[in-house]
């Protein structure tokens, strides 16, 4: 495929119609510091080998998409000096310009669909930012969900954005938000918000609807919000407040566009002493092990 390369055992995946599970890269570049980045990378991998799954993290180097990536990848990635950070609009540009960077869930979401990847993990989905009423800031994952038909697994959304407002223009984008065994949206950092979703209570119902999907040719994304495991979490109010804070700071300094996730995850990570770094970890970890769950059965149900 032009401007695609494959790894080789993702390319072989997909040939023999094995399950494989994609995995975005700008949680690498600009979602977590270094070296719990490039860790944190290894540790999925093993993850979803361990589970008899094909890892295929999506990135790009020197202007070339990779489908999943090798060590040596993985080593040019983290220890790019600038790396940028490649929503599905920064693709052209990225390829003309031989450029290497993390790829968003949007762009990752475009990339899977168009090899033919159906299920993809991440920690948790951009969204409608506070105040997008003022600012528009609303993330472009949205949009990918009303036209990239792949099962992504998040813990929810970030919750440094506006959860109400997120799920109303998913709902408007005609997008099934599911709870994993929950009946509420989880809030990335903690298991619960008040905001209700439609349960589902395993791996093969969700199979199942996403079959049901196919056959109707209905070309949306379906949202799976897994929450963060209880022993990780950091409870809401205790996140709300510094949330807060690192917002205004961000007002202060001016910080917006795609340079606004990025600066609020970093100050939540210095203002909760390393904690919400871990919390960030364990619920990727555990979105991947339910993402692992959930490639084997899409692959087994065709
Ligand atoms: N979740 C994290 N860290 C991240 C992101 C998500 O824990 O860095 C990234 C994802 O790649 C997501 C992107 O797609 O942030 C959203 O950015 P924006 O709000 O600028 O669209
Ligand atoms: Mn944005």
């Amino acid at each position: 495929m032009k401007h695609i390369v494959f790894s080789p055992e993702v390319e072989y995946g997909i040939k023999h119609g094995l399950p494989i599970l994609a995995l975005e890269s700008t949680v690498i570049t600009h979602g977590m510091p270094y070296p719990e980045n490039l860790e944190t990378a290894k540790v999925l991998e093993a993850i979803v080998r361990h589970s008899n799954v094909i890892p295929a993290t999506i990135c790009l180097l020197d202007g070339v998409i990779k489908v999943g990536m090798t060590e040596h990848d993985f080593d040019k990635l983290t220890q790019s000096k600038n790396p940028e950070k490649i929503s599905q609009k920064d693709i052209i540009y990225a390829i003309n310009g031989k450029l290497t960077g993390g790829t968003t869930v949007a762009a990752t979401m475009f990339i899977a669909w168009k090899a033919g990847i159906k299920v993809f993990a991440t920690g948790g989905i951009g969204g409608v930012h506070r105040n997008a009423e003022k600012t528009m800031d609303i993330s472009s994952d949205i949009m990918a969900f009303s036209k990239y038909p792949v099962i992504v697994v998040s813990a929810g959304a970030k919750a440094i954005l506006d959860l109400g407002k997120t799920l109303e223009s998913l709902e408007t984008l005609s997008v099934p938000v599911l709870g994993y065994k929950t009946d509420y949206f989880p809030a990335f950092y903690s298991s619960s918000s008040p905001f209700r979703v439609r349960r589902v209570n395993s791996c093969s119902e969700i199979a199942d609807l996403y079959k049901v999907q196919q056959e109707l040719n209905l070309w949306n994304g379906i949202l799976i919000s897994n929450p963060i495991p209880v022993e990780h979490e950091i409870p809401g109010h205790i996140m709300e407040e510094k949330i807060e804070h690192a917002i205004s700071e961000a007002n202060a300094q001016k910080v917006n566009g795609k340079d606004l996730t990025s600066f609020l995850l970093s100050r939540l990570v210095d203002m909760t002493k390393g904690k919400s770094l871990k919390s960030n970890v364990e619920l990727i970890k555990n979105n991947v092990r339910l993402g692992c769950e959930l490639a084997i059965e899409v692959a087994n149900n065709k």
